[in-house]
């Protein structure tokens, strides 16, 4: 991708845990930049950061920030992106917002490069990255459809507290250390921050990410239904989650209970299949204790796949094992794999 000499990038949020991530991908990933503006609030505005050896300061992200901006990575909440992603389209750049605000909307596509690329060449100037939870289900689920045709999912996760922030990290840090040193402590931000009650995260295990709507579930639970649903283009697929919080720092892990269409097939084709899949590394081996876990994926862009078996009593029924980075292939890796596609495809102005 360095043939072309490169785009204008901002990257709003930058001094956040998917921003810094969003900065790192960029660069590894070699991305043609040819400037790169860091958007922040007004708290880290004036903040030096150094990025590949080059000093960069940090702007207050106004209207007028994404003047001559080309493609903007947002992700500094939803309601930064409702405030600002249209005057960022409205001054030419393509949006690739990381946040929960447009996903749904039916106008804007959202994208996993893996399983509905074709779906940017729609965009109206904005385009929604998937909840981390997600990206990383659909990646693993996708093969399967393609080949078995997909019936059912009911997806139970085990998510770390950096998909809630770096003040989330920090939270679980300290009361780790607390409990410890047999200190007291106050938790003051999980399960979530503006909610009613908050909850010890450390040694514990927390069943509510986001907040509770009216049925029951919760909105993290509801984005990995509906998204799932939109990203496959399946309306009619059957999904169902249950959204747990876990004292992991970095890295999702979901059990994943899938029913195919087709008959007679094996936990052992489901692995040949998987095995050469785009963004998979299967990771299954029981004889020799092979499974993915979230301390062996925290840095990597792929999504890895294991404990592939059959369920007992259904035939068509089948249980996996799927674990990523959620910040990096759950947010960062998949809104600059996005931003690849754009220039792949042609089409960024
Ligand atoms: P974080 O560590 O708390 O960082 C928040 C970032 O947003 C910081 O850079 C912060 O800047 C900036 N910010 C806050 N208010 C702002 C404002 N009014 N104007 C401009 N910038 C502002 O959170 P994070 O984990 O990086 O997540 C950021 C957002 O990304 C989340 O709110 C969520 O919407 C989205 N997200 C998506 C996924 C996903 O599933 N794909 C995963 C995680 C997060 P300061 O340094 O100035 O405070
Ligand atoms: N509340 O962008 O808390 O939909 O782990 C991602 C992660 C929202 C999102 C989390 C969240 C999103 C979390």
């Amino acid at each position: 991708m360095s043939e072309h000499n490169g785009f204008h990038v901002a990257v709003v949020g930058a001094t956040g845990a998917v921003g810094q991530q969003m900065i790192q991908t960029l660069i590894k990933e070699n991305f043609p930049i040819k400037e790169l503006t860091l958007l922040s609030s007004a708290r880290s505005a004036g903040k030096r950061v150094n990025v590949n050896g080059q000093e960069y300061t940090i702007h207050e992200a106004k209207p007028e920030s994404f003047e001559g901006v080309e493609i903007a990575l947002f992700s500094a909440g939803g309601s930064v992106s409702k405030e600002l992603a249209h005057e960022a389209v409205k001054r030419g750049a393509i949006v690739v917002d990381n946040t929960s605000a447009f996903r749904m909307d039916e106008d804007k596509p959202l994208v996993v490069p893996e399983v509905n690329e074709a779906d940017l060449l729609h965009h109206n100037g904005i385009i929604a990255n998937p909840n981390c939870s997600t990206i990383q289900m659909v990646v693993a689920l996708e093969p399967v459809r393609q080949k078995y045709g997909l019936k059912k999912v009911i997806v139970s996760t085990y998510q770390a507290v950096s998909g809630a922030g770096s003040a989330a990290v920090e939270e679980l840090l300290e009361q780790t250390k607390s409990i410890l040193n047999k200190e007291t402590f106050e938790p003051k931000l999980l399960p979530v921050k503006s909610d009613k009650n908050h909850y010890q995260i450390a040694f514990n295990a927390i069943p509510q990410i986001d907040m509770f709507q009216e049925n029951g579930y919760t909105f993290e639970e509801m984005k990995m239904i509906n998204e799932t649903k939109k990203i496959m283009n399946m309306p009619e697929l059957q999904v169902s989650a249950t959204c747990v919080r876990l004292p992991v720092a970095v890295g999702h892990s979901e059990s994943v209970y899938f029913e195919i269409e087709a008959e007679d097939v094996s936990a052992n084709d489901i692995k040949a299949l998987l095995k050469d899949a785009p963004g998979i590394i299967l990771q299954d081996d029981p004889e020799n204790q092979v499974y993915p876990m979230p301390a062996n994926c925290v840095g990597k862009n792929d999504v890895f796949v294991g404990r592939i078996r059959k369920d007992i009593d259904e035939d068509r029924g089948f249980h996996m094992w799927v674990v990523s980075d959620n910040l990096l292939k759950g947010a960062a890796w998949n809104s600059v794999q996005i931003a690849q596609s754009l220039v792949k495809l042609g089409l960024v102005k």
